[in-house]
């Protein structure tokens, strides 16, 4: 029987607020990552939510006049869920169910979902239950301290107490034991990882969606699962790739995300070792996303978490092909040129004159511009290979005779 995937999509409203620190631009800009988070997650986005404000409000994140537009959008559309751009606390999140009577969750709750409904390997599933116990630990502390001060010590502190006390056991022990699994996979792939013998490593980086399985397809012509969704990578990949006849080790790994949630970063470290153990980072950039440059600066704060932003890095920006800029025409005096306007090859002068020829610019999917990517890769390998086995270089002429 057919199935129609529209049907089965849940119905959901998006919150965000707008803030000096975050104009509505910006958080326009969150708010669509979000939509593309929700229908990662398999949810469909009916409406979306905003509201200035200073700072958050402690007990309904909203206003009360928002949450209750909120709350009867929510009743007269049968929505199921309503989902926060922001972390909430354990105590606005209780109230804000009470006040809308639907699912509510907030980013981190998303992003943690779609790694639970991706992860496929028994060691994904691992590190991605470790992260929402470890989500969820603090929160049930939350609960505890609300129940005590609203209800009073006596009488509710009892059995109020033991539960949540049994509770948190319960979420103590699963996360030691699950700790435990991890650090028993670890050590085998720590194994595997030093009989790969003395290669060169190089791992593929960047942003969820960029398109590292695809230039990963591309040049190792393996069949990593790549798609227009995110985090359609959880576990890591390891091809041997040969360029003329310089082989080396690529990976392609989970993509970043901004918020990623730190119990995440957490509990996948294990998966990231391999870039930690990298010898060159391939940092892929979507150029034909808006938000590119925003994308380079969580990269950067990632890899800082997980100290490996100072390896030796080329910048890939993929994606060309799909690369426009805002038009705007020469009669037009009153619209100031921005970025937004900038031609493919004036940021490609604004990189280069950055980083010199550290930037490349390609399509993995047409294929533009991969003999100038492998080039690059070769040399760069090539390089590192020589410094680690001087002995052996000459196997490894320069790019450009290995071609003759
Ligand atoms: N237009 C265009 N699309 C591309 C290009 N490279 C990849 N894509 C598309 O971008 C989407 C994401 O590609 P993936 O290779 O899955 O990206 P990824 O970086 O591995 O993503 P995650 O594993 O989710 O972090 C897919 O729909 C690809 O077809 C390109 O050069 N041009
Ligand atoms: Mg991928």
């Amino acid at each position: 029987m057919l199935e129609s995937k529209e049907i089965s999509l849940e119905k959901a409203v998006l919150i965000g607020i707008v803030t000096k620190d975050q104009d509505e631009i910006k958080s326009k800009e969150y708010l669509d990552e979000l939509e593309f988070l929700t229908y990662t997650a398999g949810g469909e986005v009916v409406k979306r939510f905003t509201q200035k404000m200073d700072m958050p409000n402690s007990r309904t994140f909203l206003g009360t006049g928002k949450i209750e537009e909120v709350e009867r959008f929510i009743k007269d559309n049968d929505i199921g869920t309503a989902i926060f751009d922001d972390e909430l606390s354990a105590a606005q999140e209780r109230n804000i169910s009470k006040i809308l009577n639907c699912k509510v969750l907030d980013r981190t709750n998303l992003i943690l979902d779609i790694f639970a409904q991706r992860a496929q390997t028994s060691y994904a599933r691992t590190q991605v239950e470790l992260a929402q116990c470890e989500y969820l630990l603090p929160r049930l502390r939350g609960m505890w301290t609300h129940l005590e001060r609203q209800k009073g010590g006596i009488g509710m502190r009892g059995p109020g107490e033991t539960e949540i006390e049994t509770d948190r056991r319960i979420v103590r022990d699963k996360i030691a034991l699950l700790k435990e699994r991890i650090k028993i996979i670890d050590k085998q792939m720590s194994v595997q990882r030093g009989n790969r013998g003395a290669m060169v490593r190089v791992a593929l980086v960047g942003y969820t969606n960029v398109g590292k399985s695809t230039l990963m397809n591309v040049i190792s012509k393996s069949e990593v699962f790549a798609e227009n969704k995110l985090f359609a990578t959880l576990d890591t990949t390891v091809r041997k790739v040969v360029i003329q006849n310089l082989p080396f080790l690529l990976s392609d790994t989970v993509g970043f995300i901004r918020k990623l949630p730190t119990q995440l970063v957490e509990s996948f470290k294990s998966t990231l070792d391999e870039v930690r153990e990298a010898d060159l980072l391939l940092h892929v950039v979507d150029i034909s996303h808006p938000n590119f440059e925003q994308h380079i600066d969580s990269v950067h704060k990632i890899l800082g978490e997980i100290k490996s932003a100072d390896k030796p890095t080329i910048m890939v920006f993929n994606k060309i092909d799909a690369y426009k800029p805002e038009p705007l025409s020469e009669d037009d005096l009153e619209t100031e040129r921005t970025k937004m306007h900038y031609s493919l090859d004036e940021w490609k002068k604004t990189w280069m004159s950055k980083i010199g020829n550290n930037a490349l610019f390609i399509s993995a999917l047409n294929k533009e511009n991969l003999e100038d990517f492998k080039k690059r890769v070769y040399e760069e390998v090539r390089q590192i290979h020589i410094t680690r086995f001087p002995y052996n270089h000459f196997l490894y002429p320069d790019y450009d005779e290995n071609q003759a």
